[in-house]
């Protein structure tokens, strides 16, 4: 009787051991890598895409069932965001490759992708293949990526040849231009960046020297902050000659969206009256989109975009985020991520302390550390928030 019940025993964990093989085998068919599209204007892209992710422009990449995002399974509602030409496809699949190796393979975030052009099949199949989040790819409309009506063309040409003249770097460059003020007023209202609301900004060719494993998203949703930076320098002056006399009529216009307790410390020496040209560098950038999309840093981006800078000079994105998270945000809600270690030519953040680097695994040589340089404006932001610099950052500093 015993023996007998054994043996059903065997019969019937057999059997479902063999229903399990063939179940794994069924199921394991790999995903297809082809199908996305821009969903930025709705226009699908054309060129084979697949049509069932053509209303979205997701790839149908990640695998079905993702682990929890964070410790306690909190998942954020942010993705990384990316703005590159089809020609940027190896220099992005480094920078992607190393965010992946150090953080997001444990967090598994989306990836927005965008471009003034259609992505083409190679771009979306080899970041696509990268990314362990979902991917999508997303076109700008014109009016995003032109020159206003209010603009004066010819006014903006002569510009041009004045700075190419004067070797301004980018200086004779239109596409720059719309870069810079697309990524200062539009790339969080495309329709695809609506869906998050914290992003993460990654541009080609940048390093991640250290592992992260915890979630920034969630640091900065549980520590309120709006805007973060690891590295900080000195604006190249000629590229900005009346930035800070158009922000000055802004404020005037619009005292009301001045922070009571901004960081008007780290941009100017006096209280105000000139900029200092101090500004966190925006190719690393984790924020909060729906700060971006708020009336203060809306009104004044308009008010920045009527008066022309962006085409009569060569305002870049980066002062002017710089500017905005310094007078719209209380200086609280600005964030130094010292332990996330980078490099974007030709600065790198290295954390000071080598207990920190070793506990992070990381593989930055400390004499690259730009933080305490002169040329660096990272001290100021310790000294405005009461911060204490890490130990040893004396010998840092040259
Ligand atoms: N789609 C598109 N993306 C662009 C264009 N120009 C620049 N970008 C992207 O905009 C971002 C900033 O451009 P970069 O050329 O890196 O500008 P930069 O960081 O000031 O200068 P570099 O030192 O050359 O890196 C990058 O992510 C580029 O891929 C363009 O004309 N079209
Ligand atoms: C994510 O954030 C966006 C923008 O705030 C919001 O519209 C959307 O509903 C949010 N999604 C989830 C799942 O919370
Ligand atoms: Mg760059």
């Amino acid at each position: 009787m015993a023996s007998g019940s054994a043996r059903y025993l065997r019969y019937i964990l057999f059997a479902i051991f063999g229903l399990t093989v063939v179940y794994f085998i069924s199921s394991s068919s790999t995903p297809t890598l082809s199908g996305s599209t821009s969903a930025w204007t709705g226009i699908p892209v054309k060129a084979g895409t697949a049509p069932e992710s053509a209303a979205t422009g997701t790839t149908p990449n990640p695998p079905p069932a993702l682990p929890p995002a964070t410790a306690d399974g909190a998942r954020m509602n942010a993705t990384f965001v990316t703005l590159a030409r089809n020609s940027d496809i190896w220099e992005i699949a480094r920078s992607i490759r190393q965010v992946e190796d150090r953080f997001n393979r444990k967090f598994h975030y989306d990836w927005v992708f965008v471009n003034d052009q259609p992505f083409d099949e190679t771009f979306k199949k080899v970041t696509t293949s990268l990314v362990s989040g979902k991917t999508h790819y997303g076109q700008i409309p014109k009016e995003h990526w032109s020159f206003p009506d209010f603009i004066d063309e010819g006014r903006a040409e002569k510009v041009r040849e004045d700075m190419a003249q004067r070797q301004i770097i980018y200086g004779d460059s239109i596409s720059y231009r719309h870069m810079c003020r697309f990524e200062s007023g539009f790339f969080f209202r495309q329709p695809l960046m609506m869906n998050y609301e914290w992003y993460w900004r990654v541009e080609p060719s940048v390093e991640l020297f250290c592992d992260i494993d915890y979630d920034p998203f969630k640091y900065m949703a549980d520590h309120k902050k709006k805007y973060s930076f690891v590295l900080s320098l000195y604006e190249y002056v000629e590229t900005i000659p009346t930035l800070w006399d158009s922000t000055k009529k802004f404020m005037k216009e619009h005292p009301e969206h001045i922070a009571e307790d901004n960081s008007m410390g780290f941009l100017s020496d006096n209280g105000g009256e000139t900029y200092n040209n101090c500004h966190m560098w925006s190719n690393f950038e984790i924020g909060n989109l729906n700060w971006l999309r708020s009336k203060p840093y809306i009104d004044y981006f308009n008010s920045l975009d009527r008066d022309g800078g962006f085409f009569y000079e060569r305002w870049g994105d980066a002062p002017v985020h710089s500017i905005a998270a310094g007078l719209l945000l209380q200086k609280d809600e600005i964030h130094f991520f010292d332990d996330i270690a980078y490099y974007h030519v030709p600065f790198t953040h290295c954390p000071t302390g080598e207990q920190r680097r070793i506990d992070l695994k990381c593989h930055c040589n400390p004499k690259d550390n730009f933080d305490w340089k002169g040329y660096s404006c990272t001290s100021r932001y310790f000294e405005i928030n009461n911060l204490k610099k890490p130990e040893g950052y004396e010998a840092e500093m040259d």
